[in-house]
């Protein structure tokens, strides 16, 4: 299936800090397998997938950011226009936990107040080293108004489900009217538009 034939582009970004499996998961997702010897984001990496959800096809447009401190500036640029977050953090550490109050803010300051979140909690085949429990995840969840998932990139627990509901998540604001129709469009609707713009922006000068 091409990008014409979809219904809908969905831009999603994967947030959360450095090192809690953010490219894992995200490969696990798009190959169904283990990534071996995963290297740190340098910036941001882009994937795309089509998936049908509710009889409708839907393009996800996925933005894999580096989590590194030193990238923050860079990565925040690509957060414009994503209806969708993935924040990613590690089960077995702490500070990535401490951290998403900070990544949801960033996530509705610099895309929209409106922006879907799922949590997932990563890694969760490390079970003796777990530090942040199930319970305590969910209530953080509860708490700032955020879906919550488990996964593993190493086994793909949860992986493809983590994906689906974010998605759907999106899917479901979209029909209730609160998202703009005319944003999320498939590129070759929306390009005689820009056209139109680029041309009305011309005779204005
Ligand atoms: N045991 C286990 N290890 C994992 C899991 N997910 C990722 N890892 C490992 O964690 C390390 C970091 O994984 P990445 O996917 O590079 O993490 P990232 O969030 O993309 O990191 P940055 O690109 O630096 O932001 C790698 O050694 C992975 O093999 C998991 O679910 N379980
Ligand atoms: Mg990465």
């Amino acid at each position: 299936m091409t990008e014409e034939q979809c219904d809908y582009v969905f831009k999603f970004i994967i947030i959360g800090n450095g090192n809690c499996g953010k490219t894992s998961l995200l490969h696990h997702y798009i190959h169904g397998t283990q990534i071996q010897n995963v290297k740190q984001t340098l910036g941001v990496e882009f994937s795309a997938k089509i998936i049908q959800v509710k009889q409708k096809r839907i393009k996800m447009q996925l933005w894999d950011t580096a989590g590194q401190e030193r990238y923050r500036a860079l990565t925040k640029g690509y957060y414009r226009g994503a209806l969708g977050a993935l924040i990613v953090f590690d089960v077995t550490n702490s500070d990535s936990f401490e951290a998403l109050k900070e990544w949801i803010k960033h996530a509705r300051d610099f895309s929209k107040p409106s922006i879907q979140i799922i949590i997932i909690g990563n890694k969760i085949d490390l079970e003796k080293e777990r530090v942040i429990s199930q319970q305590s995840a969910i209530q953080f969840c509860q708490e700032n108004d955020v879906q919550y998932i488990e996964t593993s990139a190493t086994t793909g627990h949860q992986v493809n489900d983590a994906f689906f509901q974010i998605t759907l998540k999106v899917l479901d604001l979209l029909q209730q009217g609160g998202i703009d129709g005319e944003m999320i469009k498939p590129k070759f609707l929306t390009s005689k538009k820009v056209d139109e713009n680029e041309k009305q922006q011309q005779c204005n000068c």
